[in-house]
Parts: C-alpha cells; sequence; structure tokens
C-alpha cells in the first residue's frame, strides 16, 4: 500500500478560481495523498483532517502552521505565542486569549455590535448600490473589532493589507506572497507599534492583555506579542467570513428568502457560509513522529496540509455538500479548526457575522449580483475582492 501522488498546486490561481474538482479528486485518491511539487503531505476528508486537528503531541504546531518548517528554515516573523506553539507554552498564552475574549465580553459587545450593524446596514439600503465586500464585509469588521481592541481611530486600513500578508505567508514563496509584501508597506511596523500597551485604550481587549500580562502571566516583552496575535487573526478572516455569507446568501435566493423572512437565522446561516466557503482553507502541521493516519504513515519531520475546506465539503460526513443550507445543522465543521488550536476568538466572530447579517435580513427583500464577482487570491484565505450588489429592501 503505498501514500498516492497528486501533482495538484494549491496555491495556484486556478485551483483558487474553482478548487471543488481538485479537492474531490484528493478526498478520492485516499486519506492521505503526497503532493509532490511541494514534498507535503494533504489530508482532505473530513476524519483524517480531524483527527490531526485533535492530535497536537503527532502533528505539531511548534514548527509553524505554514509550509515552512522552523526547524529548517528562520521564520519570517516572531513566532506567535498561541498559534506556532505546543503545549506547555500555547496553553499559557490561550489562558490569557480564552479569559479576554471570555463569553461574558463577547456579551458585553452584542448592543455596540448591533448598533454599528443597524447604522452601516440603513446606510447600504440609502446607497441601494455598492461594493459587498470593501462597503459591507470590510467595512463592518474594520468598524466594530478595532474599537472593541482600544485602537485609535487613524490608519486602520493598515490592518488588511497586514493580514493580507500574513495569511498569504503561511503558503510557498509564490507571487501571490510577493505581492502581499510589495502592498504590505508600513502595515508591520504599524502594528506592532499598536500593540504596545501605550497606543491602546485604557478599555479594550488591548489593555485587557496587557492588565493580565502585568499580573506574572506573560513578560513585558510578551504581552505586545499576544496583542498581535489578535490583531493578525481578527480583521481578515471575519472580512471573508461576511464576504462569504453575503455571497452564498446572494447566489442562494432561496436561501436569502428563508433568512429575511427569520432573522433569528442570522448566526446558524454565518456558521453555514463559514462551512461552505471556509475562509481559512488550509492550515498545516508538522509529525514529530512517525504518524498513522487513515491506515497509512507519514514519515516524522513531515509537513502535513490540512484541507479545512475539502473537509467541510466532505460527503462522507454531509449529506449534499455542496448546497448552501441554512437549515441544515453545520456544527462540527472545521472552519474554526478543532482541539487545543480551535479559534479563540470564534464567539467574536459569529457575534459579528450574526449582527450583520440580521440587520441587513430585516431590511432587504432581495441581494442582487449585478456584476461578475472578482476574487481575491490568498494562500490560506478564501474569499473575494469584488462583489458588486444591489439591494431591494423589504
Ligand atoms: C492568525 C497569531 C490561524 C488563523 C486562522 C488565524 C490566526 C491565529 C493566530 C495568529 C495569526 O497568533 O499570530
Amino acid at each position: 500500500m503505498a501514500i498516492p501522488e497528486s501533482d495538484l498546486d494549491p496555491f495556484d490561481a486556478s485551483y483558487f478560481e474553482d478548487p471543488y474538482p481538485a479537492q474531490d479528486a484528493l478526498r478520492e485518491a485516499g486519506p492521505v495523498v503526497h503532493l509532490s511539487r511541494h514534498g507535503i503531505y494533504a489530508a482532505a476528508r473530513f476524519a483524517e483532517v480531524k483527527a490531526i486537528l485533535e492530535d497536537w503531541a503527532t502533528f505539531s504546531s511548534a514548527r509553524g502552521v505554514g509550509i515552512q518548517d522552523f526547524h529548517r528554515e528562520r521564520p519570517a516573523r516572531l513566532p506567535s505565542l498561541v498559534l506556532e506553539t505546543d503545549p506547555p507554552l500555547h496553553d499559557r498564552t490561550r489562558s490569557v486569549l480564552a479569559k479576554v475574549l471570555s463569553p461574558a465580553a463577547i456579551r458585553a459587545l452584542k448592543e455596540p455590535f448591533t448598533e454599528a450593524a443597524e447604522a452601516l446596514a440603513e446606510e447600504l439600503l440609502d446607497r441601494r448600490e455598492f461594493d459587498a465586500i470593501p462597503d459591507l464585509a470590510e467595512a463592518y469588521p474594520l468598524r466594530v473589532f478595532p474599537d472593541a481592541m482600544g485602537m485609535p481611530p487613524e490608519n486602520r486600513h493598515h490592518l488588511l493589507p497586514y493580514g493580507d500578508l500574513v495569511f498569504n505567508s503561511f503558503g510557498p514563496k509564490n507571487p501571490f506572497l510577493e505581492a502581499a509584501v510589495a502592498r504590505s508597506g508600513p502595515a508591520i511596523e504599524w502594528v506592532q507599534a499598536q500593540s504596545q500597551r501605550t497606543a491602546l485604550a485604557d478599555r479594550g481587549f488591548g489593555a485587557d492583555i496587557h492588565a493580565i500580562a502585568e499580573t506574572g502571566v506573560l513578560t513585558e516583552e510578551e504581552a505586545p506579542q499576544v496583542v498581535r496575535s489578535v490583531l493578525t487573526a481578527g480583521v481578515d478572516t471575519t472580512v471573508s467570513g461576511i464576504g462569504a455569507a453575503v455571497w452564498a446568501l446572494a447566489r442562494f435566493p432561496d436561501q436569502w428568502d428563508a433568512l429575511h423572512a427569520e432573522p433569528g437565522l442570522a448566526r446558524v446561516a454565518f456558521d453555514e457560509a463559514i462551512r461552505f466557503e471556509t475562509p481559512v482553507q488550509t492550515f498545516f502541521r508538522t509529525t514529530t513522529r512517525d504518524a498513522e493516519l487513515g491506515g497509512e504513515v507519514i514519515p516524522t519531520d513531515s509537513k502535513v496540509l490540512m484541507f479545512l475546506g475539502a473537509a467541510n465539503r466532505d460527503p462522507r460526513k454531509w449529506p449534499n455538500p455542496d448546497r448552501f443550507d441554512i437549515h441544515r445543522r453545520p456544527a462540527g465543521h472545521v472552519g474554526y479548526g478543532s482541539g487545543i488550536h480551535a479559534c479563540v476568538g470564534m464567539a467574536l466572530a459569529r457575534l459579528e457575522g450574526e449582527c450583520i447579517l440580521a440587520a441587513l435580513a430585516k431590511r432587504v427583500r432581495r441581494l442582487e449580483i449585478t456584476a461578475q464577482p472578482k476574487r481575491r487570491y490568498n494562500n490560506t484565505l478564501r474569499g473575494l475582492a469584488s462583489l458588486p450588489i444591489r439591494l431591494h429592501p423589504a
């Protein structure tokens, strides 16, 4: 029994354009496939992706969750204290973030996030026609998230090219990464400066992280690195998620009808959009030993690519997986990961998605796509660059 080979490049424009036939082929080829172009292993079925996520000791994050192996190459940025670590270091950082992003802390944002969503929905309704990526999917998180962090109003736009750079950097050094580097300008230095205690308001997630650090859990150097993690993970992801939801709801008008009839479904509709489009498409782990997976053995010190998006459309797990259906139960998808690294900001992301979709659902009878959407190419994130929309008011 040999692990099948594939020459697929999952970081290439034609793959990004329509990844589904290639994902289907990967799932059908076997539980583990070797991608010869990059010298990496891949898992695209739900069961194996989940098994990798649940076994952090065999499938380590400490050597980077991108294609680069930190044991062989120096990481371009200071490794994250939560994403690119294993226990026990991971757990210490994670506990700080779990406290800061606690259910009570997120609940307190329900009112301001709802208010901001209603205001944006009203503005968009007045305009009638707009581009749902910059004017909605980017505008909403850029309004509410930096406020919740306690950031000053200036230069928040740097958060987007910064995220674009980091998410591209998990992939190979290809033209998409090179373009993101060229576009990033002062974003890296700006984010670093914004992570310092003195740059952040007295109230907000940033101040909360620094306050916990001062109790001795984190060192003075570590606290801004943890703020950086939230700034990195918190914007581009929700932009892609909200864009995915609007795009799916515009393409499946019967699903918009259902949401319009029952705006209380906004939260589950957002979750289904995360399953359906899976904004964070892929992530790597590195094997710390010969690793058994789906009856195959992946050699130690190998990079393993998890196809979260393919897992979320695996027919072994999901009936009719290519149908966007807000009445299915999408719970259990791996769009937020699983196991010890599962998204620590999930409740915040879901609150943003819920608020903006509910605000639109109440006011809008129909979403019309008025021109061909344009894809945004990124080595990790799936999303659009442009989605021209006309709103039909209720
Ligand atoms: C990005 C960090 C892996 C993600 C989907 C998001 C992400 C999470 C953490 C960090 C960056 O800690 O820098």
